[in-house]
């Protein structure tokens, strides 16, 4: 008989499309809160896109709904006003590496105390699967019906040149990944409550609905393509000099 595993208090129903990625990155974010006791004295910073549905999701805490992009450095200027307050971010790629990457390099730079997760499914989803810095190459988009053109647009080297003490990339695209990618996410927010450090999580989550895929042939893309231009892993030099 499966582990009885308890749902996060934290999550409530949600609108995503069925397959979306997006909710079991919830789940994990909300039960590793739950677990390191923030479920109450937290503030999300949150973005736009599909990614909005988790201001629905989230019982409990604050919520901070931020203009398209901005996300990170009004996570800086809140960690700033209250210092012993848990304070995280997620966007979509869109948000985070498109109309945001200013302001994402920025925070990475200043490395303030916040938590910032950015989820990947390599298009702009809620408006209809347009083409966003992540795209693959050649993948076939609405705004690129021949297949884009360039590479996607890789974070994790620019998080190691900005010399963050953390940073990671995991998806929910498989059941082993689903669990290496909760440790990666304690570890983010670990770091944040014990160590007061800035760290990065990016997420490689299925988008079903415009990629023209089931679910289970959108997880197979990850782990058979994207992955390929955008490895897996972690960078830890938190206890580095
Ligand atoms: C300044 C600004 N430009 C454009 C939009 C329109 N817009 C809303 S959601 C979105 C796509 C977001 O894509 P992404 O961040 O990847 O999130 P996803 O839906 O894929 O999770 C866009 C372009 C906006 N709200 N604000
Ligand atoms: S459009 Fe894509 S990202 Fe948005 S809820 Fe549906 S599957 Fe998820
Ligand atoms: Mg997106």
């Amino acid at each position: 008989m499966a582990k009885y595993t308890k749902y996060p208090e934290l999550l409530s129903p949600n609108g995503w499309c069925p397959g979306c990625g997006y909710g079991i990155i919830a789940r994990l974010i909300y039960e590793v809160m739950e677990e390191k006791g923030v479920s109450q004295n937290h503030i999300y910073v949150g973005g736009v896109g599909c990614n909005a549905n988790l201001y629905g999701a989230l019982e409990g805490g604050n919520k901070v709904e931020c203009h398209h992009g901005r996300a990170p450095v009004c996570a800086n200027g809140i960690k700033a006003l209250m210092p012993d307050t848990f304070v995280f971010t997620i966007q979509g790629d869109g948000d985070c590496y498109a109309i945001g990457m200013g302001e994402t390099i920025i925070a990475a730079h200043n490395r303030f105390p916040i938590t910032v997760f950015a989820v990947n499914n390599a298009n702009y989803g809620m408006t209809g699967g347009q083409t966003a810095p992540t795209t693959l190459t050649g993948q076939v988009t609405t705004t690129s019906p021949k297949g884009k053109e360039g590479k996607p647009f890789d974070i994790i080297p620019q998080m190691r040149a900005l010399g963050v003490d953390y940073c990671a990339r995991g998806t929910t695209a498989s059941l082993a990944e689903i669990r290496k990618l909760k440790k990666y996410i304690t570890k983010a927010i670990d770091l944040q409550l014990q160590e007061r450090k800035y760290a990065f999580v990016e997420i490689l989550s299925p988008c079903p609905t415009n990629w023209h895929k089931s679910p289970l042939e959108a997880n197979e893309y990850i782990m058979n393509n994207v992955i390929k231009y955008l490895p897996l892993g972690e960078y830890d030099t938190s206890k580095e000099e």
